[in-house]
């Protein structure tokens, strides 16, 4: 028993059309079923549309008046499925309701978790009348979600999957266009099947898609980023507080020998628990939130520590290069960098691990 998710927006002329053949499809391959159509009011006659078709097919309409957006409308049709399979498509006919059975059929006898209609699978097509443009955006977005899933075209809007395999409402933050980007990435799908279709533009109504949902994209991305790797964000606050602590470092370094007049070799060794303590006391404000008042004393020598393990890594690989690999003889400051680079992500290990451990709120971080 299927559950067909069709989010309509200013669909009028393709309410109809689109309802009565997804519904011939799968009474002739033998589902029940039931259509649910997602609007966000779009007062084009869409209810006096449905009004009339409910009398001929398994039909609901869900009009939604706050949130517009297509995420949150397949999350409300999906919320309302009676049955225990859903399939998620579009209204203007780009995906094919003939691919339907196959589909469903993947997900009751290959057990598959997960169905993805796929452009981009060998037997799958995009239109043929899209652009350099469109294709290029196409693919740099799948390119870009890469690092999230292995899956070829998440990006696509025609999925199947069982309802009682939603992820949970209280970690889905539907932005935008990519409802199954969001399903896969969140849920725990372990078997993800793609079946190719040919994906046809509209030939009735308008995209909805437009440059608002191009950003909502990379929102969405950033979102998804951190959600599968919560670490990115602290890591990227511990680089911009190391950044902060070199310029320190430097300017301590300079100033003590200008003003003070102290010897450089002094100076170099003062500046560094300047900067040290200054990275440890922003690292506790900003990077590892912490909300004991316990013992900063004992938490702010083991910063020096992990700075010292992380500095003596930097220093350690720096020299190494530089002395025994003959490019980087030629290249000191590619050494330079590649010793900061691993001096930073040791110093950073460290301090997740050890010096701000217990103070850590992960599970924070992840919204
Ligand atoms: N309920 C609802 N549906 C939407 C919204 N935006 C788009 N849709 C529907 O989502 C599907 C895909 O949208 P479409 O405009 O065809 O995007 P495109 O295929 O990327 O050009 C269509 O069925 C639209 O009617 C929205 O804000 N709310
Ligand atoms: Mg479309």
């Amino acid at each position: 028993m299927i559950s067909v998710i069709i989010p309509v927006y200013k669909e009028a002329e393709n309410i109809a059309p689109i309802s009565s053949e997804v519904s011939r499809v799968l009474s002739s391959a033998g589902f029940k079923h039931e259509i649910i159509l997602v609007d966000d009011n779009s007062k084009d006659g869409t209810k006096k549309i449905c009004a009339s078709l409910v009398k001929t097919l398994p039909l609901k309409l869900i009009i939604r008046k706050k949130n517009k957006g297509l995420a949150p409308s397949v999350i409300k049709g999906i919320e309302n499925a009676a049955y225990d399979i859903i399939i998620v498509m579009d209204a203007d006919f780009s995906h094919p309701p003939s691919a339907l059975p196959k589909i469903i059929n993947a997900l009751l006898k290959d057990k598959a978790d997960f169905v993805i209609g796929s452009r981009y699978i060998k037997g799958g097509a995009i239109d043929k009348n899209w652009g350099f443009f469109r294709r290029i955006n196409s693919k740099a977005a799948t390119l870009l979600a890469k690092p999230l899933t292995k899956v070829k075209d998440p990006m696509s809007g025609f999925f199947c999957f069982y309802k009682k395999n939603m992820p949970d409402k209280k970690i889905l933050s539907p932005v935008g266009y990519k409802i199954c980007l969001e399903i896969i990435t969140k849920g725990n799908f372990l078997n993800i099947k793609e079946i190719p279709i040919h994906f046809t533009d509209r030939s009735q109504g308008k995209s909805k898609f437009g440059l608002k949902e191009q950003f909502n994209f990379i929102l969405h991305l950033i979102k998804l980023y951190l959600f599968l790797y919560p670490n990115i964000k602290q890591f990227m606050l511990f680089s911009a507080v190391g950044a902060s602590g070199f310029v320190i470092d430097l300017s301590v370094y300079i100033g003590l020998q200008k003003l003070f007049n102290v010897n450089h070799i002094l100076a170099r060794g003062l500046s560094f628990w300047a900067a040290a303590s200054s990275n440890w006391a922003l690292n506790r404000k900003i990077t590892f939130k912490t909300k004991t008042k316990s013992s900063k004393l004992k938490q702010w020598a083991s910063f020096l520590i992990a700075s010292l393990l992380g500095f003596s890594a930097n220093f350690g690989i720096y020299y190494l290069l530089t002395g025994y690999v003959p490019f980087f003889k030629k290249h000191l400051i590619a050494a330079f960098i590649i010793g900061i680079s691993f001096g930073l992500f040791i110093n950073f290990i460290l301090s997740a691990s050890f010096v701000f451990k217990k103070k850590m709120m992960r599970e924070k971080l992840r919204n």
